[in-house]
């Protein structure tokens, strides 16, 4: 297992490569070229120019988070095929600049998705929640809209708030798409990239929905069991991966995060680890990673992993806002760096009892 820490950049993040390295266990960063739009190639310099400025901090970059997936490929319009070139593109130079894993999603329209960014806890951190009666009755638009206020100025991950005018003529190009349709639309792609990603020793690691259910009647494909099975069957490579979040897949109770981790720990690339409590049906908050804290097991995940031989990266996923940090929702300094060194502990034990 490789720990590692969520870093948007220099100019967008609160969090400084310095503060990541002093939490132990750290090995390297995921990030991205964040101003790059969706489609156009990532340049070489500017993946180079990234990686230099972390490996100058002690820290490995061996992980994105994301190479996000233009509309037209889950739509499957004709330009897909532009699209997915440039895809490939983009997949060669990262894999040129050391570059082993690249975490996407397939999400129509939106990706992650909360009603509240900052819900106030009893101790008085905030954290991220959702509430599916909230969401339902909220207009999207007023909902993206709300987000960018909420998000204190930084962008949020894998939102564009640019496309805010154009959100309802997206959202209704998918009305005559089924989730069969998106499934298509995925193998496409799958077929099209894979070849490169073996070529060039890069693993692609889809992320789950979260969370896994459709939004305002938007289908979504990568949300539990038997899904998974049917995206990694489709293209049955070892390249064609999982990014296994935790949260994302256990905001839906049916789904049994250890066993997940049992069946498919060998195809998982990234985990994401955090915790959530449930607070009934299609609904829940983010807690701390700790398992007396939220609904999941984090020891239960963590001896999956173990029992699978996992030895790929990780990530302790979103933390609450504590101690007064000001900071991107979910991606504060704080509760990630004992998030991980939580993890660090389970798994030093978890070796020392198996040893
Ligand atoms: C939110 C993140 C997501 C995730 C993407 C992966 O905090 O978990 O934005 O990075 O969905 O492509």
């Amino acid at each position: 297992m490789k720990m590692i820490f969520r870093w948007f950049g220099e100019d967008d993040d609160s969090v400084s490569l310095n503060e990541i390295k002093q939490i132990p266990g750290m090995t390297g960063v995921v990030s991205a070229l964040q101003d790059i739009p969706v489609g156009e190639v990532w340049p070489k310099n500017k993946i180079k120019e990234l990686k230099n400025k972390i490996n100058q901090a002690g820290l490995e970059l061996e992980v994105i988070e994301s190479v996000n997936i233009h509309e037209d490929i889950k739509l499957g319009l004709p330009s897909r095929d532009k699209y997915i070139e440039n895809y490939k593109e983009t997949l060669i130079n990262l894999a040129d600049e050391g570059i082993k894993v690249v975490c996407y999603n397939f999400m129509p329209v939106f990706d992650w998705l909360r009603s509240d960014l900052a819900r106030e806890l009893e101790d008085g951190s905030t954290t991220m929640s959702y509430d599916k009666d909230w969401i339902n009755n909220t207009d999207p638009v007023k909902l993206v809209e709300e987000f960018d206020k909420e998000s204190k100025g930084f962008s949020l991950p894998g939102w564009e708030p640019e496309r805010l005018a154009e959100l309802k003529e997206i959202m209704k190009q998918y009305e005559d798409i089924s989730e069969k349709d998106l499934l298509d639309n995925l193998k496409y792609f799958l077929e099209a990239i894979l070849p490169v990603c073996e070529e060039n020793e890069i693993k692609m690691a889809i992320h789950p929905d979260d969370p896994p259910w459709p939004i305002y009647g938007l289908p979504r494909i990568v949300t539990g069991k038997e899904n998974l099975r049917k995206i990694l069957k489709m293209v049955d490579s070892p390249y064609n991966g999982l990014t296994l979040c935790s949260g994302s897949l256990g905001s839906n109770p049916e789904n049994d995060v250890p066993a997940l981790v049992r069946e498919f720990g060998v195809r998982v690339h990234f985990a994401h680890v955090r915790n959530l409590k449930f607070d009934g049906e299609g609904k829940f908050h983010e807690t701390s990673h700790l398992s007396t804290d939220g609904s999941l097991d984090i020891f239960k995940i963590m001896k999956a992993y173990y029992d699978s031989g996992f030895d790929g990266y990780l990530r302790p996923d979103h933390g609450r806002m504590i101690w007064g940090e000001k900071a991107r929702p979910g991606y504060g300094l704080y509760d990630r760096a004992m998030g991980a060194a939580y993890i660090n502990g389970l798994w030093e034990s978890i070796t020392k009892m198996n040893s």
